[in-house]
C-alpha cells in the first residue's frame, strides 16, 4: 500500500517532503515495497535495537544493499492520487508539490507585512483580508523602530556567529580531518547505541570522539525526535593547558544537514573531555538518515586558542 505523502513542519516558514529522500521508495528481495522515509525509520530503528532490520511483511532482512529502487513503482506512484497536506484534495503526486507551494487556498502563507514584523500565519485564502486588516502598517515610526530593533537582534546573532568562524579561520593553529563514527552497544543490561571514531591525530594531539541518541524513548509524545550529541575526548597528555573551538561540519562523503555551532573547551591532562553537546543536525528526519547509514562521516575542525 502507499500511504500519502505526510507533511511535516520543520521551520513555521517551510516544510518538507518525505519525497526529498534520494530514493522514494525500495522493495525487499521478495518484492515488497516501502516508501524510502519508511525503509530508513525502519533500518534507524533497527540500529537503535541493534537487531537485523527485516521487512514488516515478510520478515525477510532488508539493507541498503539488499533492497532496490522500483521504477516502475516510482512512476505509477507519481501518477497515483496523493492528498494535499492543507486542503485535503486529492491530486496526482507529480502534480502536489506545485499545487502545495503555489496554488493551494489552504497553504499557510505569511503577512506582507512580516518585514516589520508582523507575525500572522495563515491561510492563502484569509490573506488578503488579513494584510487589509493588518495594524502593523499604521505603527507609528517609534512602534516600528522597536520592532525593528528586536529583528535586528536576530539578524545580528546568525552574523556573530559566521564573523566568529571566519575569525577563527585566522588562527595561527587550525586542524582539520576526516571523523568516522562507528556503531557500537554499551554492556549494560539494557544495552546502548553509541558511536565512537577511531583515535585521530589534529594538531599534534591524539583524539577521540563519541556520540550518543538523545532519543526521547521513555516519552511517546516524542518518539520520534531523535537527535545526537557528541563529546571531544583528549587522548595524549599535554605540557600546558590547550584552549580550543571546535566545530563539526558536513564531510566530503555524506550528504549531512548539520548547523554550523562553534564549542569552545580548555583541555587539560585531568579536564581531558568535554560535555557532551548537541549534534546541530537540522531535524529528525536527518537523524534518522545518519542512524540508518552505518557510520557517520562529519569533518571536525579544531581551532587552538593561544594567549
Ligand atoms: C608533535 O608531538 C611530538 C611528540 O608527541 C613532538 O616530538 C613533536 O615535536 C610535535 N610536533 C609539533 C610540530 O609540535
Ligand atoms: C502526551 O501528550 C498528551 C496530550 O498532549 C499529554 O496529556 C500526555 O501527558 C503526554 N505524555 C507524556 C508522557 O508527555
Ligand atoms: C583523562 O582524565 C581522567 C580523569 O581526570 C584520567 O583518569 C585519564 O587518565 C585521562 N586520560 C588521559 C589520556 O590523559
Ligand atoms: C539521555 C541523554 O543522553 N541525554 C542527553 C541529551 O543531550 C544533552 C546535551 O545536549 C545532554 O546533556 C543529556 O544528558
Ligand atoms: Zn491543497
Ligand atoms: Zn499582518
Amino acid at each position: 500500500s502507499v500511504s500519502p505523502s505526510r507533511l511535516q513542519w520543520n521551520k513555521p516558514d517551510s516544510f518538507v517532503f518525505e519525497a526529498s529522500f534520494p530514493f522514494p521508495s525500495s522493495q525487499c528481495t521478495n518484492g515488497h515495497l516501502m516508501c524510502a522515509g519508511c525503509f530508513i525509520h525502519l533500518l534507524a530503528d533497527a540500529r537503535l535495537k541493534e537487531e537485523q532490520a527485516t521487512c514488516p511483511n515478510c520478515r525477510c532482512e532488508i539493507s541498503k544493499s539488499l533492497c532496490c529502487r522500483n521504477l516502475a513503482v516510482e512512476k505509477a506512484v507519481s501518477e497515483l492520487p496523493s492528498e494535499c497536506g492543507f486542503c485535503m484534495r486529492q491530486f496526482p503526486r507529480s502534480l502536489l508539490e506545485r499545487h502545495q507551494k503555489e496554488e493551494c487556498q489552504d497553504r499557510v502563507t505569511q503577512c506582507k507585512y512580516k518585514r516589520i514584523g508582523c507575525p500572522w500565519q495563515g491561510p492563502y485564502h484569509e490573506l488578503t483580508v488579513h494584510e487589509a486588516e493588518c495594524t502593523h502598517p499604521t505603527k507609528t515610526g517609534n512602534e516600528l523602530m522597536e520592532i525593528l530593533d528586536e529583528m535586528d537582534q536576530t539578524h545580528k546573532k546568525e552574523m556573530q556567529l559566521y564573523n566568529s568562524i571566519f575569525s577563527l579561520l585566522s588562527f595561527e593553529k587550525i586542524g582539520y580531518t576526516e571523523v568516522q563514527f562507528r556503531p557500537y552497544r554499551t554492556d549494560d543490561f539494557i544495552t546502548r547505541l553509541y558511536y565512537e571514531t577511531p583515535r585521530f591525530t589534529v594538531l599534534n594531539q591524539t583524539w577521540v570522539l563519541k556520540a550518543r541518541v538523545n532519543d526521547s524513548e521513555r516519552n511517546p509524545n516524542l518518539s520520534c525526535k531523535r537527535t545526537l550529541s557528541f563529546q571531544l575526548i583528549l587522548k595524549s597528555k599535554i605540557s600546558s593547558p590547550m584552549e580550543c573551538s571546535f566545530l563539526l561540519l558536513k564531510g566530503p562523503y555524506d550528504d549531512v544537514k548539520i548547523n554550523p555551532v562553534i564549542y569552545h573547551f580548555v583541555f587539560t591532562n585531568e579536564n581531558n573531555e568535554t560535555e557532551y553537546v548537541p549534534l546541530p543536525i537540522i531535524d529528525s528526519v536527518e537523524c534518522n538518515k545518519l542512524l540508518a547509514a552505518k557510520n557517520i562521516n562529519l569533518r571536525l575542525f579544531i581551532f587552538q586558542i593561544q594567549k
